[in-house]
């Protein structure tokens, strides 16, 4: 490639000038700002400017403008002072910020003309880009579309998270199976982030409680460490409204290195503090459902939720003194609070205590602000996700928050024992404190929904499940309490970004790009979807689409795929619940069916490539096995020259943000094939739909509500139902179930090692016997299997038909208008923060 001076761009052009232009929105005066970047904020070589210090230079030029506008917001909220809401979250799944970042400046153009002038492709220089993989799966990306849509809205909202070195592991596929290896996301350093020296706060660890004279109590002694602010702006689509996402990283003061240990050559003893600082913020908690890392885990909790709330009370106190007279009581209506799931539950007790100990409020006083402030978003009902921790941890860990939790349970049971004698059986699971001597734990989600004023799920069948069956009884204390806020996912990243060409598509025949902002304008394509024009102006956007993908996937496996075959998709954590197991064996299934056919039989199937990818947690061994066990089936089917024109099945490895931008334009049938009642809503499932990709799936989370939305001829539905879950488990158990052949035949072939020497036994044992631990097929793999071959059946009949599939497809992506995370962010403010929209002039 070569640039303005006719060189290739490896040298910083010389024909543009370097200037400093944070304003700059035309082509010419970027490119003089990205060069002076190069040139003056340098982070390389001077004679460098290869593609990855034209990203770094270009995203700088970027930053400078988000700062502008950040800085614009701040004093217009800090000037009109509106009600504020702080999403507190243990995750972000940011991905890549510099597409994102262009495309709500609406700067697309310019800076495209811009790079080109310095001998770049926009394209090329955005794949440089590492993700920023602060978080595991749905919740974190539930966070990241959550900011994005807060400042298209304008609200005055604010994210708080931590700054993990390394974000989510990186997946790496050997013969073995799943590797991970540590991702490396600020080896040298991130472009968007603000270090704010001016906002520094202690966090103290271990330690005691000292009661003072007057009978008050304070928190002393143990490790204190320093929160400091990174702050990532956030900017909105086509406004000038910029939120901050602001991430604290965990330091030592210098103070706290001994350095008179340090010269008798004890060096790791003199600067303990400082090592066990930097471990605060070194991984992302593998997360998931596990137990592993608690003291560690405990203390990034506490860490978010301390450095957080001392934020918002500071900032509260500034106007205090700014007002004259601010009132306590005042607070709850000047702050809101959401803790996204229980990892933030300590911002509870950790605000009792500033209320108390650090500014003199009673009890009663403390407690009204608290519980007015705070709000709890459940994510899960699966038991081992529930968080619970060791008291005696607590106890060591943080003295003072467990007397406040102690004296918050009593104060509740109390209350029910004096008004309501009939839960007086219920009180044991009722109480936020489990003292059963074995093992006592406190009980995190107890603690949230006993302290908020709102309680919400995350579809409406979950928010359903919640209140009849995990918070039951509560519901009975406090009727109104629980909402339900059905997840949502940005229409921007998730479509007008990762899919220009349908993009301008959907644009052309709405005749506007406002549904852009307003998704519910999609429903207008459903007059259209006959129409044979814009079904072969789709059509050629997908398949532009699924090229784009079939490179892709040919490059980072080497598997070459048609792309006028069917592409079948499932990506998310591999979990055993989220049953990939199921969809393999399906996939097992057709393969030996393929097999045994006659050629001239198989040329009248529908030719298919399945993907499947995700990650598996470290020490799940089952999720591993089964990524295991896909990558195996791909080799042997991807090299059976008799069966891989009709069949391809790839692994993709390392799925994440960046990945599934990539794959979700391309597809054209998704599978969300949870067990009904466990997968408490799924995002991805809304991506899908949203690029006009149908979904087989069964009744669970908001498939549900996908399916209301879509229409149910658009939806391959198939499998048990939520309700009928627990008879069927127990009919299982007294050995009343009866296998279909098609489920033993495709387990046999497994047993028969067709894919290799690996021991999938303990695997393949889950799905046998009827009851103990691993076994007796808990996910109703065996029960839900001939519904779902049924549905690929029906999947395979309706593909043939291109024009029906087509209109289908057409009719997914028009009802998708009610899974814009706009949506859901405007039912937060509303019916649970009470903030408005604040848009800077
Ligand atoms: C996950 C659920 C998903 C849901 C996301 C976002 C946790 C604890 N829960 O179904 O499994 O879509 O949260 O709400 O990660």
């Amino acid at each position: 490639m070569a640039n303005a001076n006719g060189k290739a761009a490896t040298s910083l052009p010389e024909k543009i000038s370097a200037k400093a232009n944070p304003e700059a929105n035309e082509a010419t005066e970027i490119a003089g700002n990205i060069i002076y970047h190069a040139k003056y904020s340098p982070h390389f070589s001077p004679l460098k400017f290869g593609p990855e210090q034209a990203l770094y230079a270009t995203a700088e030029s970027l930053r400078d403008r988000l700062i502008q506008l950040w800085n614009e917001t701040y004093v217009h909220f800090n000037k009109v002072d509106p009600k504020q809401t702080y999403y507190l979250s243990m995750e972000y799944l940011q991905g890549r910020a510099l597409t994102n970042a262009i495309g709500n400046l609406n700067l697309q153009g310019p800076y495209a003309d811009a790079l080109r002038k310095l001998g770049y492709e926009l394209e090329e220089i955005a794949e440089q880009e590492k993700d920023a993989a602060l978080g595991n799966g749905g919740l974190g990306r539930l966070a990241s579309c959550f900011l994005d849509s807060m400042a298209t809205l304008n609200l005055p909202a604010w994210g708080y998270g931590l700054r993990y070195r390394h974000g989510l592991f990186k997946q790496i596929i050997t013969k073995k199976g799943q590797e991970e290896i540590p991702e490396d996301w600020l080896e040298k350093f991130s472009p968007w982030e603000i270090v704010r020296h001016d906002v520094v706060f202690p966090v103290r660890f271990f330690g005691k409680v000292q009661i003072n004279p007057d009978g008050s109590r304070k928190w002393v002694g143990g490790d204190v460490v320093q929160a400091l602010a990174y702050d990532v702006p956030i900017p909105g689509y086509n406004t000038k409204n910029t939120i901050s996402l602001r991430l604290w990283e965990a330091k030592a003061r210098a103070e706290d290195l001994d350095l008179f240990q340090f010269n008798e050559g004890e060096y790791e003893l003199a600067a303990q503090l400082h090592s066990r600082a930097q471990q605060i913020c070194t991984v992302l908690y593998p997360g998931d459902a596990t137990e592993n890392g608690k003291l560690l885990r405990l203390k990034q909790q506490f860490f978010l939720c301390s450095a957080s709330l001392q934020d918002i009370i500071s900032r509260f106190h500034e106007r205090s003194t700014a007002e004259g007279s601010r009132k306590w009581s005042d607070f709850p209506s000047k702050v809101a609070v959401q803790m996204n799931d229980t990892h933030p539950t300590l911002a509870i007790p950790e605000l009792m205590r500033l209320l108390m100990d650090d500014n003199g409020l009673g009890w009663d006083e403390a407690w009204d602000v608290t519980s007015r402030t705070v709000a709890y978003t459940n994510h899960t009902v699966l038991p081992e996700a529930l968080e619970k921790w060791s008291q005696s941890l607590m106890w060591k860990l943080l003295p003072r928050h467990m007397e406040i939790i102690e004296e918050i349970d009593k104060r509740f049971v109390q209350t029910i024992r004096d008004t309501r004698v009939d839960l007086e059986d219920k009180i044991s699971s009722l109480s936020i404190l489990d003292n059963n001597p074995q093992k006592p734990v406190v009980r995190m989600a107890n603690l949230c929904v006993v302290s908020s004023h709102t309680v919400n799920g995350v579809a409406q069948l979950h928010s359903d499940i919640l209140k009849a069956e995990l918070f039951a009884d509560y519901v009975s204390i406090w009727p109104n309490k629980f909402q339900n806020k059905t997840n949502g996912i940005t229409p921007r990243r998730w479509l007008r970004f990762c899919s220009p060409e349908l993009s301008d598509i959907i644009t052309k025949w709405l005749k506007t790009d406002k549904w852009i902002t307003d998704l519910d304008l999609l429903t207008g394509l459903r007059q259209f979807a006959d129409n044979e024009e814009l079904q072969s102006e789709w059509a050629s956007a997908k398949i532009a689409n699924k090229k784009r993908l079939a490179q892709y996937i040919e490059r980072v496996t080497g598997v070459s795929i048609d792309p006028t075959s069917l592409f079948d998709i499932q990506v998310k954590r591999i979990h055993e619940y989220k049953r990939q197991l199921m969809n393999i064996l399906g996939v097992i299934y057709r393969f030996k069916k393929l097999k045994e056919m006659k050629p001239e039989e198989r040329k009248k199937t529908v030719p298919r490539t399945v993907m499947i990818g995700g990650k598996a947690f470290a020490t799940y061994t089952n999720a591993k096995r089964i990524v295991k066990l896909v990558n195996d089936v791909g080799d042997v089917v991807n090299s059976d020259p008799e069966v891989n024109e009709y069949l391809k099945v790839v692994f993709v490895p390392n799925y994440n943000v960046t990945v599934a931008e990539m794959l979700i334009p391309g597809s054209e049938l998704s599978q969300h094939i949870s067990t009904a009642g466990m997968e408490a809503s799924g995002t991805s499932n809304m991506k899908f739909a949203l690029n006009g990709c149908l979904i087989i799936g069964t009744l669970d989370g908001a498939n549900v509500e996908i399916r209301e939305e879509v229409g149910e001829e658009n939806f391959f539905l198939f499998g048990a139902t939520a309700d009928q879950v627990p008879r069927l488990r127990k009919e299982r158990e007294d050995g009343l179930f009866k296998p279909d052949p098609r489920f033993e035949e495709a387990k046999q072939f497994v047993k028969s090692g067709v894919f290799g020497s690996y021991d999938y036994g303990p695997l393949l044992d889950s799905l046998e016997g009827n009851t103990g631990f691993g076994r007796g097929d808990y996910f109703l793999v065996g029960y839900d299997f001939p519904s779902y071959m049924d549905a690929q059946a029906k999947v395979d009949e309706a593909y043939k038909d291109r024009k029906g599939w087509l209109k289908m497809s057409i009719l997914s992506t028009a009802g998708s208008g009610k899974f814009s995370s706009d949506r859901t962010i405007a039912q937060y403010a509303k019916e649970i923060w009470n903030i408005e929209a604040c848009p800077v002039p």
